[in-house]
């Protein structure tokens, strides 16, 4: 691990420097780096990526002196875990400048097999020596044991499927939050290799989470396998690039993780444009020239320059393509304002299903019109708008429309991107808000829905509440949610309640509808 003379020389140097010395090993014995840090601390060296990817040490063991005595400290264990050094080796050099005690710490990934969802283990093995003979420790038979045992761990983990795993972060104390996240990320066909939550209000402006916290994760996904990490919340650029620089894992954030299922959603034309437009405009900021996706965008440049460089044209192809679909998506949004304009000389009037995602929008459409849209237990089923005929009970027809939902938070670049698809609601006569009574949170999800309305100014179109999934709350509880919401309860799945909601729509409309007099 280290030998006696280098111990010596190690200590010497530190000695005479003031300062402290650190050189990185390979296996075989070469010195790769030296460091010279000063009495405290050590700055190592930006060692470039891992080679051979999981289950793999990094081949570099970090032998390096203190000064004063410290025992190995919570800096040394964070280098192990984020660099994945093979062993951190600490000299003491004594006052007369010679190798005092040393100790020893690695990673044992034995301790990392996840065999239960309790706390983590200490997964650092520590061994403590009077000197650097002392130490019985076979360097190569040790690591190689060590890497036998870390391949099974993530073997185990990883199972037969090689998809892309990620582990989920919760930054945010609310619960709530954090249960739709791990319902987007099922949404998004995402494996989950595990989950994370961080227990304190204080969200780290640099990394967002602290550094005992980046340890704890790194650790995770080492143990779980996991080669990304999606958050609850919204990373700034220079966050999500601090993180994957210092995990190694791909950070994506609640907007992306949207993002990513409305792009596996899109049908239409009109909802794919969309939906690339508004992830472009996310990634632009984002780019970093080792992005996978960047180096096939800025792919056939010859003599690859400086990563400046190719990012910037790849940046511009980025600015060319948004500028082209920006076009696409204007001309789409005339012909539907044509189609529009259409149907409103035609007299028509328009109920449009609105409602938080998951809610049952979709299934209560086919019910009222015998339609088979695609509905599901899944968060943002549905993505492209449907119409359908309609006919009252009394006499008239209605066009109902259908389309996505609302989520607390929506990203505000997907809003702008759905805003030709939301515009529509504007001719609506009436807006059904459909709302999941048999959720415990329905009362804030109704809210939610009613505040993005208003974000789209559509808070004066008449809506008529539909409480929905009657079947699955308590009598007791259903009437009172009716009653504070002046809702009408409904069972889309069972069809039940079908005929007085159209009653009720039909009286509504009247009152309203554009074909009679508004009444005062
Ligand atoms: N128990 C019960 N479940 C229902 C009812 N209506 C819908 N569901 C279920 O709720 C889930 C969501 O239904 P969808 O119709 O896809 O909901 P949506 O509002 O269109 O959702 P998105 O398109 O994803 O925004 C499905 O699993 C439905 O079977 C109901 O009246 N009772
Ligand atoms: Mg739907």
């Amino acid at each position: 691990m280290v030998t006696n003379e280098l111990a010596r020389h190690l200590a010497e140097i530190s000695r005479e420097t003031g300062r402290q010395i650190g050189v990185l090993i390979t296996r075989e014995g070469a010195i790769k780096h030296v460091v010279v840090g000063d009495a405290h601390e050590l700055m190592l060296p930006d060692i470039g990526r891992l080679r051979g990817g999981a289950g793999r040490f990094r081949g570099l063991r970090l032998v390096h002196t203190h000064l004063r005595g410290e025992a190995l400290t919570a800096d040394d264990l964070n280098d192990l875990a984020l660099l994945r050094l093979d062993m951190v080796v600490v000299v003491q050099a004594t006052a007369d400048g010679l190798a005092g005690n040393i100790e020893v710490a690695y990673l044992d990934p034995a301790r990392l097999a996840v065999d239960d969802d309790g706390p983590m283990p200490d997964p650092f093995v520590h061994v403590h020596a009077r000197s650097a003979r002392a130490l019985e420790l076979d360097l190569v038979a040790t690591m190689s044991a060590l890497e036998d045992e870390f391949a099974r761990v993530v073997a185990a983990a990883r199972g037969p499927a090689d998809a892309e795993r990620a582990l989920v972060i919760g930054v945010r104390l609310d619960d709530q939050h954090f249960e739709e996240t791990l319902e987007l990320v099922r949404a998004a066909n995402i494996v989950m290799a595990g989950t994370l939550r961080q227990r304190r209000k204080y969200v780290h402006p640099r990394t967002v989470v602290g550094r005992g916290k980046l340890q704890e994760i790194i650790l995770e996904g080492m143990r779980r396998s996991a080669d990304v990490a999606i958050f609850d919340v919204d990373l700034k650029p220079a966050q999500a690039r601090a993180f994957e620089d210092a995990t190694g894992m791909k950070a994506i954030d609640r907007t992306q993780l949207i993002l990513d299922i409305f792009a596996q959603r899109a049908r239409s034309r009109d909802g794919k444009l969309q939906v690339e437009l508004a992830q472009l405009r996310y990634s632009l900021p984002r780019l970093t020239d080792q992005d996978a996706g960047l180096s096939r965008i800025a792919g056939g440049i010859g003599g690859r320059g400086p990563g400046e460089t190719v990012m910037e044209i790849g940046r511009r192809r980025i600015r060319d393509r948004i500028r082209r679909l920006e076009k696409q998506v204007g001309q789409l949004a005339k012909q539907r304002n044509l189609r529009r304009q259409r149907r409103q000389r035609e007299g028509i009037p328009v109920l449009s299903i609105v409602g938080y995602t998951n809610a049952g929008k979709s299934t209560l459409l086919n019910a009222l019109t015998s339609s088979d849209i695609a509905a599901a237990n899944q968060l943002f089923m549905t993505l492209d708008p449907t119409s359908r005929r309609l006919r009252f009970p009394q006499e008239g027809e209605v066009i109902i429309t259908d389309t996505v939902g609302f989520i607390s938070e929506l990203p505000a670049d997907l809003l702008t991107a759905f805003h030709a698809t939301l515009e529509e609601l504007a001719d609506a006569s009436l807006l059904l808000h459909v709302a999941d009574a048999s959720d415990p949170h329905v009362d804030d999800k109704i809210d939610t829905v009613n505040d993005l309305l208003r974000e789209l100014d559509l808070g004066d179109v008449p809506t008529l509440c539909v409480l929905n999934k009657a079947d699955a709350v308590d009598p007791d509880e259903l009437r009172a949610l009716v009653a504070r919401h002046q809702a009408v309860a409904v069972s889309a799945l069972r069809r039940e309640g079908l005929e007085e909601l159209l009653a009720i729509a039909e009286a509504r409309l009247a009152s309203t509808g554009p074909t009679s007099t508004p009444s005062p």
